[in-house]
């Protein structure tokens, strides 16, 4: 969270993290839809024609006034293949809140594990915990036959048992009430810091 007293301006950053081909680039697209065209900027898109983000995807949101100050959130995804880590580090600098989108698919539950255990590491090379990060999940390809079950997915990923969806993001299923609960626990964060210690500069 970068927060601007002079220009009177906050940014969040959001992150959406999991396996590759697991729906990060899809839910993207999908809010960037939803949003007011006024509020949101161009969504920068690097995928390669495998349809796999090559290094990221992007776009910014104007969110509006929050006590006096400008909000703008980014929106980034991660690429999911192993050989993307660096990219994947980078990407997790400043994370505010977090999306991880875990697939369905019967054949993808190591991928899920491995995606899992990958993301922390990562946040520990940038001295960070998942358990200090506002965070949901999104349980996508719920429409898949022989869907892995929810109770399975829970158990194995969430055991934290922070907020989750299930989604269906290729019909935007699901993809706004993440979007919600997360920016919702981010602010309450914000709130509850600023209540600890004002910024001195009003
Ligand atoms: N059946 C199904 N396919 C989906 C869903 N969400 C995304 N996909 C498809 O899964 C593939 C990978 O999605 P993408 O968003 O590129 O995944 P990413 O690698 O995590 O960015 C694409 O062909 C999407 O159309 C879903 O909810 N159900
Ligand atoms: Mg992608």
């Amino acid at each position: 969270m970068r927060i601007n007293a002079q220009k009177r301006t906050i940014s969040v950053k959001l992150v959406y993290y999991g396996p590759g081909l697991g729906g990060k680039t899809t839910n993207l697209e999908m809010l960037h839809r939803q949003f007011p065209e006024k509020q949101r900027g161009a969504m920068l898109q690097l995928d390669t024609e495998t349809e796999r983000t090559l290094f990221f995807d992007y776009f910014p949101l104007s969110l509006g006034t929050l006590g006096g100050y400008k909000v703008k959130v980014d929106f980034f995804t991660v690429p999911g293949q192993s050989f993307y880590l660096t990219t994947r580090r980078i990407v997790l600098q400043g994370v505010d809140g977090l999306v991880f989108v875990a697939d369905s698919s019967p054949d993808r539950e190591e991928a899920n594990l491995l995606s899992k255990d990958d993301l922390i590491a990562n946040l520990e090379t940038n001295d960070k915990k998942l358990a200090d990060l506002p965070h949901v999940y999104q349980w996508n390809k719920r429409d898949i036959p022989g869907a892995l079950p929810v109770k399975l997915l829970q158990k194995q990923l969430n055991p934290e048992g922070a907020p989750a969806f299930p989604a269906v993001a290729l019909n935007g299923e699901g993809v706004w009430e993440c979007q919600s609960a997360l920016l919702q626990q981010v602010f309450d964060t914000l709130r509850a810091q600023a209540g600890g210690a004002r910024p001195a500069s009003g």
